[in-house]
Parts: C-alpha cells; sequence; structure tokens
C-alpha cells in the first residue's frame, strides 16, 4: 500500500538515527510514543519523516476519508473582562462601545437566520462579560432547542463556565448538569492555550487554569457528553510546553475517553499585545499537526481550522495527519450580509469545500458534530464539475 511504501523509505534510511527509527517502528506497532519521544520528534524529526508517520496513522484510522461539516458561528460578545495577550477581544474592554454586545433577542435573530439552511450545528463562544451568567446561557440554550431542536449546540469553553459558576456559586458539577439539561449538546476545545502555569500566567493570567480546564471537560465527559480540545501554539511557548499540554489532554482522554477531536491553533500575531512575535512557519505547523496526531493515539481526529489557516493550508496539512477540517455554510453572501456582517466572514460553500478535499484525493465525508455521517461525497458530481476535468488524475500528496 502507497503509505507503507513511504515508511519502507523511512525505515531503510540509513542516516536515520535509532531513536527516530524506534519511534517509527512503535508506530507501525501501534505502540504509544512518549514525552521525550515527542520532545525528539519536534527537535530531530523532519517534515517528511513526522509527515509519513502522521499519515500513516491517519490512514491507517481514516483511509482517505475527510470529514466536514455544516455548522455557523455565533459570538455573543467580542469584549471580555479577561486580558489574555494574544487575543484581540481584551483590548476593547475600555473602549466597549466600538464592539458588540448581544442581547437574548439579537442572538436569536441570528439563529432564525439560518432557518431552511441546512446547517446541523451552531458553534457559540465569545468574550467574558457579567451579564452573560447562568441564567443568560441556560435561557439562550432553551430558547435554541425550543426553535430547532436538532441543531446540534455546541457552545462556550471552560473560561466561561468556570467565570458563571463561580458568580453564580454553584459546583462544576451542578453547573454542568443544568447545561446539559438546558440543551448544551457539546463543548468546543477552546480555552484550553497551553496548560503549563507559567506560561499560562504570562499569556492568559486570570482566567481558569489548565486544571480547571480539564477538571470541567472531565466532569462533561462523566455526565456522558462529548467535548474537543485545542492547543494554542506558536507564541512564547517551548516544545516541552506542548508536549506537557498534549500529555495532560491524552491523560485524560484515558480516563473518559469523552475528546472527539484535538484541534491545534496556530497563534495568529495581528491586533493584540504579542504582535511583536513572528508566527510560526508552514514548516512548523504541518509539524505540529504530524507530532499531535503521533502522540494523541487516543484521539480520533485531528482537525485543522480552515477560515484560520486558509485553504492551501487546510488541504497540505491532510497529508499530515489531519483528517478533518471543521464547518462550511452555504449561500454565505445571502447568510452573511442578513447578519450584517458580508465579506470579513470567512465562508466556503459545501461544494467549493467538496472539491477541495477530492482536489489532494482525499474522501469528502459531511459529519454531524458526533461524527455520525450525513452524506459521504464520493460519487456526487456537482453541475460545474466540468471545469476540474482532470484533476483526479494528477499525483496526490500521500503518494510521494
Ligand atoms: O481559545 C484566540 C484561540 C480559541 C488567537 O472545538 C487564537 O470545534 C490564534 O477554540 N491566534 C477559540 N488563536 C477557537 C476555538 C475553536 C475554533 C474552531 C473549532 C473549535 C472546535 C474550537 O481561539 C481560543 C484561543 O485559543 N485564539 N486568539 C490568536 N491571536
Ligand atoms: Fe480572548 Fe478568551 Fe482570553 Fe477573553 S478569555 S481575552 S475572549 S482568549
Amino acid at each position: 500500500m502507497k503509505f507503507e511504501n513511504s515508511l519502507n523509505v523511512i525505515l531503510n534510511d540509513h542516516q536515520l538515527s535509532s531513536e527516530l527509527r524506534d519511534i517509527a517502528l512503535k508506530v507501525v506497532n501501534d505502540e504509544r510514543v512518549t514525552n521525550e519521544e515527542a520532545i525528539l520528534l519536534f527537535d530531530q524529526g523532519s517534515l517528511s519523516f513526522v509527515g509519513s508517520l502522521a499519515n500513516y496513522i491517519r490512514e491507517r484510522k481514516h483511509g482517505n476519508k475527510t470529514y466536514f461539516n455544516r455548522n455557523f458561528h455565533i459570538e455573543p460578545t467580542n469584549i471580555c473582562l479577561y486580558t489574555c495577550t494574544f487575543c484581540s477581544y481584551s483590548r476593547l474592554i475600555k473602549k466597549r462601545e466600538e464592539g458588540w454586545e448581544y442581547t437574548h433577542e439579537e442572538i436569536m435573530d441570528i439563529v432564525r437566520k439560518y432557518d431552511g439552511v441546512p446547517v446541523t450545528e451552531v458553534h457559540i463562544v465569545g468574550g467574558v462579560l457579567p451579564q452573560y451568567d447562568v441564567k443568560f446561557y441556560t435561557g439562550l440554550f432553551k430558547s435554541i432547542k425550543a426553535h430547532r431542536p436538532e441543531l446540534h449546540v455546541k457552545a462556550l469553553t471552560p473560561v466561561e463556565y468556570h467565570y458563571i459558576f463561580k458568580k453564580d456559586k454553584i459546583s462544576y458539577e451542578d453547573g454542568m448538569k443544568l447545561m446539559m439539561d438546558s440543551g448544551l449538546d457539546s463543548m468546543p476545545g477552546g480555552g484550553a492555550e497551553i496548560f503549563d502555569p507559567e506560561i499560562r500566567d504570562q499569556i492568559a493570567g486570570g482566567k481558569c487554569s489548565g486544571e480547571q480546564w480539564l477538571r470541567i471537560h472531565e466532569i462533561w465527559h462523566e455526565l456522558g457528553m462529548r467535548s474537543n480540545a485545542t492547543m494554542l501554539y506558536g507564541h512564547i511557548e517551548a516544545y516541552r510546553h506542548r508536549v506537557d499540554h498534549l500529555d495532560k489532554l491524552r491523560q485524560l482522554q484515558d480516563k473518559t475517553g469523552g475528546f472527539q477531536t484535538f484541534i491545534p491553533l496556530k497563534f495568529r500575531n495581528e491586533n493584540n499585545q504579542l504582535s511583536h512575535l513572528t508566527e510560526s512557519s508552514v514548516v512548523e505547523d504541518l509539524k505540529n499537526y504530524a507530532i499531535s496526531r503521533i502522540y494523541l493515539d487516543n484521539f480520533d481526529h485531528i482537525k485543522s481550522y480552515w477560515p484560520m489557516i486558509g485553504r492551501d493550508m487546510a488541504q497540505l496539512s491532510l497529508a499530515f495527519g489531519v483528517d478533518d477540517i471543521d464547518g462550511t455554510i452555504d449561500d454565505t453572501t445571502k447568510i452573511y450580509s442578513m447578519a450584517g456582517s458580508e465579506e470579513q466572514n470567512p465562508a466556503l460553500s459545501t461544494e467549493e469545500l467538496v472539491k477541495m478535499i477530492k482536489r489532494v484525493g482525499r474522501t469528502p465525508i459531511e459529519r454531524g458534530t458526533l461524527y455520525n455521517v450525513v452524506r459521504d461525497y464520493t460519487d456526487v458530481v456537482f453541475e460545474s464539475d466540468n471545469e476540474y476535468k482532470g484533476y483526479l488524475s494528477l499525483p496526490v500528496l500521500h503518494d510521494y
């Protein structure tokens, strides 16, 4: 098979150190790599080496399948009490009038704008402000479910939950149960940043700690519910901090099995207090996807978030361990102009996304939030497909 050929090339490379060869053999034998080995991969593994291993695992788990879903995002506010140095939201707290603070009804107006649009998920996350409390969010989740019961509500992170439960003096356990009973279906992966306390304190001081983030996910999983996990990388952290972060996620996943997807988030340096930092290179980003795939053996999915990294990079990531490229919505002009924000919102139609995936030799699968298959696009032909005649005969990335 194709991927075995590329692994054979690696294993027969006489230049390869014995440590790296041992890691490759572990991957072939489906064994877990250690933290030291993961750091070695970051330090010494070439892009082609880690990429081949990650692609081997990706194809062993999913073959060519590449998942996406149809969702829309709502950010209740872009103003935040916290002062995370990597985030542009915190800058607006001193000039609140420049931001937005949607009311319950304004959020419901956005939800209603998607009536009749075949989206399966709403992803709600934004800044932290006092008026967005337990009562506000439980009321909101109930209203969304009353309006559109089958719409999956993926909302808020432990950053918000920690803040609102503390304010209302309720335990994490009672709070998460209340959220579940109000209609929350799953938790997105945000707010994780980097768990290491020293680094976290420097970039995200004041908000929930790494332990609290992990504890809230654990409680949520114990309720039988699912969530995602992220890692913000490429700022002031070292490789050992990334590996420590992955280690904590892998340990919790061993315990609960409740994580679905890991999403590495590349630090972007515009409009925030860390603008002086240079962003990580493409090679660094691909290596990070690959090593995440190699290390997180108990996570089913690795997702690249295409609105943030761009279409080309999303395509490339599919050869470096990634099997999911997040969401799309159709008829974006209409939807976004109705929502009042027009062009600045990244959006890609299902047709474009499907073609983007097929062009790199993968099989597009539309999924629900919990990875139920909504539609397999293998044999779906679009009217405009003749524009793309021949692309499937191009060599695909994973043949190299
Ligand atoms: O927690 C903030 C990150 C996250 C920057 O679970 C930044 O399906 C890069 O978690 N550069 C929120 N990243 C987004 C998020 C997410 C996105 C897509 C899908 C899912 C999912 C989750 O965005 C924050 C923070 O880590 N972030 N500022 C920045 N300057
Ligand atoms: Fe930004 Fe979230 Fe930090 Fe608030 S808590 S400043 S929204 S990253």
